[in-house]
């Protein structure tokens, strides 16, 4: 970041990186939108009649109080239902990305400061990929060994012939890495493949999830159907004697059972055509290819972001198992290249400062995506990777750094959910529509506006991030406000143990340095600190596959489990214990689309979509609606055209986009379109382009209760009424001193 003599601000890339993110782009014009939280609001029925359930959420006005008074009426509203309730009734897993920054991470801030309060409900997993870190350690010991144990780019680049890509290399998503990238790399990796000439065959509804200059097969699944497709293959590898038998014998169990339901099920090339659409003769020479070749399967954490996604991960392996190249340099398995930036990255490992956040004395905690059924069901029980779970009754939901109203499906029914507990906190930069469903909203600060050390995983730099602006109006940090608050509770000492901020970012700092990095002095003047280079590839399936009996996986085996007893033992009929073919969502004929709510490319989720790089992607200001012209056609829809996307869930507007990169059948919206609601007499309607309010609002399955979001069966249609406005890019009406 530079401040020009004028007084602008311009976005300066790291000098060092090769590719820097376009979603900078948007971070200047954020930075002073009119839509930044000025002062600490209330809304206006919880100010009039203090905490309780209530509809008004998202509805009411809200008025503009004193840091000091506000500060005062939630210390004493915590205390309340610390009380009455006890900290079990305050939910505060607020999942969510906030921003880069090593201490002012607002999560990690809420939560030091909950469990010094004596404890919260949490959540665990994420919505990235939180199916496949509760099924994997079933299947091959631990989550990590496939997430970041394959191949690294340049392993690839040399050796591999052929990538299965299921969900495609998305080069959209690899710019994004938690905690930030300095060098981007992926993209200049997915130019050497283009290079060293790997063939790629690129299995997804959208063209777009490969960059056009790699060689490509393009595979237009039907959505939801890859699993046919892969036993399809598998089936085809089997009666043709093409798969790895003695790999199979030492290294896996589990197998005679899936190859049992291949041949009963007759799940062959021809089954497979008919469900997922591809022509069962490039079925069959794809598997012959895919046996040919060093071959790389892998899998966009997309795939296991839909009902049943346990079983695309897990249909995966068994591909990569049954090839038989499961720890050979650029073959087997891999999750999730291209869908963040440093899965294949060769960056180092080097672990980074971090705030310490304590203990939970609570143990409650929900599975991340279940919070829409927390709210609405105190009480229930549930299942949960075998086990069985309650949920507990929430009084205070407390939000810092995410946005579940971007984030989570079914947004009517998340705001039914909102009105329940007595009181909503949110902490926020921007008037996102989560602030606007709280009771109590408290400005924070953006990372232009405080001190931080910056870095990500498998990041090359440790970043010194200076203030470039003061902070907008009266905002704070996140770490400032609950210091606040502890101050009036009783344990600012502890909180704070007696630090500035600054002096944080130094007291971490010296906690993590190795003896040849700079001082904190020396490294705050000099803007930033090389790393060390770690390793450039990770070796936990190279140790198995060198000797499995020394080095075994964490499974009850120690082998690749392709069927897993314990799995099985739990008797879930929506995830069994071997990969298998589960219907999807019913087709439903007033809903004949099936939706794409995909990442955007132009903006991280939900933040900063009031930016520049955002807002040039929209159809006159509505979000972009990819469609294949024979569907535009048939429905009477041109380019540019408002359309209204429905189901029974909800419905939004969207702007028409044609491409023939698109499978017929399937239209694609991206999330993070900032919720804007009207209610109508049937139901909510989105005038912006959430695509959550069209998403369902279920879990993947009883195993890992996951997120679902990634798909929905929709219908569109020309919209021909006069569009209302989109009025969130604006400060909420009523906003009062
Ligand atoms: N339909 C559908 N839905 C999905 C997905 C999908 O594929 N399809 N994908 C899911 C996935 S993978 C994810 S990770 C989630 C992402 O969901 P989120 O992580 O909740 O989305 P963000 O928009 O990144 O929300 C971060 C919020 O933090 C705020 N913020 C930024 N900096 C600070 C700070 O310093 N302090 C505080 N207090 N706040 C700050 C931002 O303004 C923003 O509102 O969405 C999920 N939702
Ligand atoms: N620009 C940008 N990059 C991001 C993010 C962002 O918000 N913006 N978010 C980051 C985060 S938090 C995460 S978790 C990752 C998410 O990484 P992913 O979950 O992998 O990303 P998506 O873009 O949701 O999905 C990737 C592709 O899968 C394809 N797909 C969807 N359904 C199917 C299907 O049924 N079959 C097949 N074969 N393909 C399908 C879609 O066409 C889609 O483009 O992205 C990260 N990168
Ligand atoms: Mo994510």
């Amino acid at each position: 970041m530079r401040v020009d003599p004028d007084g602008g601000l311009t976005v300066v890339p790291h000098p060092s990186d090769p590719a820097p993110s376009p979603l900078l782009g948007n971070v200047v014009e954020g930075l002073r939108h009119r839509t930044r939280v000025a002062r600490p609001a209330v809304r206006r029925g919880w100010l009039d009649h203090g905490p309780g359930p209530t509809d008004r959420r998202g509805r009411d006005g809200f008025v503009e109080v004193g840091w000091d008074e506000v500060l005062d009426l939630l210390a004493a509203e915590l205390n309340r239902v610390r009380t009455e309730h006890g900290n079990e009734a305050i939910f505060g897993g607020s999942y969510g990305w906030a921003s880069a920054g090593r201490f002012h991470h607002a999560q990690s801030q809420l939560h030091r400061f909950l469990n010094q309060f004596g404890g919260f409900t949490g959540s665990r997993n994420s919505y990235s990929n939180g199916t496949s870190v509760v099924l994997l350690p079933h299947v091959v010991g631990d989550a990590e060994t496939v997430l970041r144990g394959a191949s690294s780019w340049p392993t690839i680049a040399a050796n591999t012939e052929l990538i299965v890509a299921f969900g495609g290399i998305p080069a959209k998503n690899v710019h994004v890495v938690p905690g930030g990238v300095t060098r981007h790399g992926t993209p200049g990796h997915l130019t050497a493949l283009a290079e060293r000439n790997v063939e790629v065959a690129l299995v997804s509804p959208l063209r777009t999830d490969l960059p056009a200059t790699v060689p490509a097969t393009w595979y237009p699944v039907e959505p939801g159907t890859d699993v046919a497709l892969m036993l399809g293959l598998a089936h085809t590898l089997l009666v043709g004697g093409l798969h790895d038998r003695a790999f199979l014998d030492r290294y896996c169990v589990g197998f005679d059972t899936v190859a049992r339901y291949l041949v009963d099920g007759r799940y062959d090339a021809d089954w497979a055509a008919r469900v997922c659409g591809i022509p069962a003769d490039d079925i069959r020479a794809l598997a012959r290819r895919m046996a040919a070749r060093r071959t790389l399967v892998t899998v966009t954490w997309s795939l296991q972001r839909i009902r049943h996604g346990e079983q695309p991960v897990w249909a995966g392996l068994l591909l990569a198992a049954m090839l038989g190249q499961i720890g050979l340099p650029g073959g087997g398995f891999g999750h999730g290249y291209g869908s963040m930036g440093d899965v294949g990255d060769n960056g180092p490992t080097v672990r980074l400062p971090y705030l310490p956040q304590g203990t939970n004395p609570v143990r409650t905690f929900i599975p991340v995506a279940r919070i829409a059924d927390l709210l609405l069901h105190p009480g229930a029980t549930y299942d949960y990777n075998g086990r069985s779970l309650t949920y507990p009754d929430i009084r205070l939901v407390y939000w810092a750094g995410g946005n579940p109203f971007h984030h989570h499906q079914d947004l009517a029914r998340l705001r039914t959910a909102f009105g329940r507990p007595d009181t909503v906190v949110v902490h926020e930069p921007h008037w996102t529509a989560t602030a606007r469903h709280a009771d109590i909203v408290l400005p924070t600060t953006l990372p232009l506006e405080r001190e931080d050390v910056g870095g990500g995983r498998r990041d090359t730099h440790l970043i010194a991030m200076h203030r470039a602006v003061e902070p907008y109006g009266e905002a704070r940090d996140d770490h400032h406000i609950l210091a606040g608050l502890a101050d009036r509770l009783g344990f600012a000492d502890r909180f704070t143990e007696g630090r500035t901020a600054r002096q944080w970012l130094e007291h971490l700092y010296d906690r993590w340095r190795a003896d040849d990095a700079p001082t904190f002095a020396d490294f705050w003047a000099a803007g930033g600190h090389e790393l060390p280079t770690g390793p450039s590839d990770f070796t936990l399936f190279d140790r198995f596959r060198a000797d499995p009996d020394r080095s075994p996986l964490k499974t009850p085996s120690g082998r690749i489990e392709l069927a897993s007893e314990t799995v099985a033992g739990f008797g879930y009929d929506d995830c069994p214990g071997h990969p298998a073919w589960l219907e999807p969502e019913p087709a439903d004929r007033r809903y004949p689309m099936h939706l794409i709510a995909n990442q955007p490319s132009t903006r991280l989720h939900s933040q900063l979509d009031v930016g520049p790089v955002s807002r040039a992607s929209k159809v006159d200001g509505r979000e972009p609606l990819s469609l294949h012209p024979d569907d535009a056609a048939a429905r009477g829809i041109a380019a540019g055209d408002v359309v209204r996307v429905f189901n029974d869930r909800g419905a939004c507007l969207a702007g028409a986009v044609l491409t023939d990169g698109i499978r017929p059948g399937v239209v694609q919206l991206a999330t993070g379109a900032w919720f804007d609601p009207v209610d109508t007499p049937d139901g909510v309607l989105c005038v912006h382009g959430n695509p959550n309010v069209l998403t369902a609002d279920i879990p993947t399955s009883r195993l890992s209760q996951g997120c679902a979001g990634q798909h929905a069966r929709v219908q569109v249609e020309r919209y021909t009424a006069t569009p209302p406005p989109v009025t969130v890019f604006d400060p909420p009406a009523g906003l009062a001193r």
